[in-house]
């Protein structure tokens, strides 16, 4: 039989070194629905998994910066979740200054944020936009706040394993290449007084997983129209 060609061979072995070692033979997308106490769907709700197995899941930033925009007064998306050590990046797209910074979140405001962080960020100019970059190593929720405009408001939530996302308005969330085995779901709310409960997940193929929040948040305002056109 006739040998690969020399290049050929060092592509294959390459290709194989690249492959991170802890990647499971048996990874699917794992499509979470997530409901109120009364049936109805719950927006903005971070769902993270956790594998139960005690296996040690190494850290997996997000590849590129996670961008979280200044648009109209307003922070976008209002929630974003990370893999622990990602990098977010803060993008101002308004004709005037923000100064963003963490602060404290819970519907109470007396949860400390997990990571801190304050930088002013010019405003956009000549089709320029601002930007800051922030290294997310606390793992854990962090609210962002405007020095400037104290109607501002986001969350962030670093999630110690690689399979984090965020409801949409449906209530569904889709958690990428989850390895298959137990494993549970936290899930995170801005809005709640309390943590909730786990839930216990069989992952395995296609199969989806409901869970269910322990309260029913308030719906959030829809962005004031006089703000569209104004500063676009
Ligand atoms: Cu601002």
């Amino acid at each position: 039989m006739h040998a690969l060609p020399r290049n050929l061979r060092a592509a294959a072995l390459l290709a194989l070194t690249l492959l991170p070692a802890w990647l499971p033979v048996h990874a699917a997308d794992l499509n979470v629905t997530v409901t109120t106490p009364d049936g109805k769907p719950a927006p903005d709700v971070v769902v993270a998994l956790l594998p139960t197995g005690g296996a040690a899941v190494p850290l997996a930033p997000a590849p590129e910066p996670v961008l979280i925009v200044q648009r109209e007064i307003r922070f976008e998306p209002y929630v974003t979740a990370v893999p622990l050590g990602s990098t977010v990046r803060f993008v101002n797209r308004d004709r005037f200054d923000h100064h963003v910074r963490s602060v404290a979140g819970g519907p109470l405001g007396s949860i400390a944020p997990a990571k801190s962080f304050e930088f002013r960020l010019a405003a956009a100019r000549g089709g320029r936009e601002t930007s800051a970059d922030v290294v997310i190593d606390a793992p854990g929720a962090t609210g962002i706040g405007c020095h400037l405009h104290g109607s501002m408001r986001g969350h962030l939530y670093a999630s110690p394993t690689p399979w984090v996302a965020v409801t949409d308005a449906t209530g569904r969330a889709t958690l990428r290449g989850v390895p298959d085995g137990a494993a549970n779901l936290r899930l995170w709310h801005p809005d709640q007084l309390v943590a909730q409960a786990d839930v216990p997940a069989q992952v395995s193929g296609s199969a989806g997983a409901q869970a269910r929040l322990n309260f029913s948040p308030r719906p959030r305002p829809p962005p004031r129209p006089s703000l569209k056109g104004e500063y676009e």
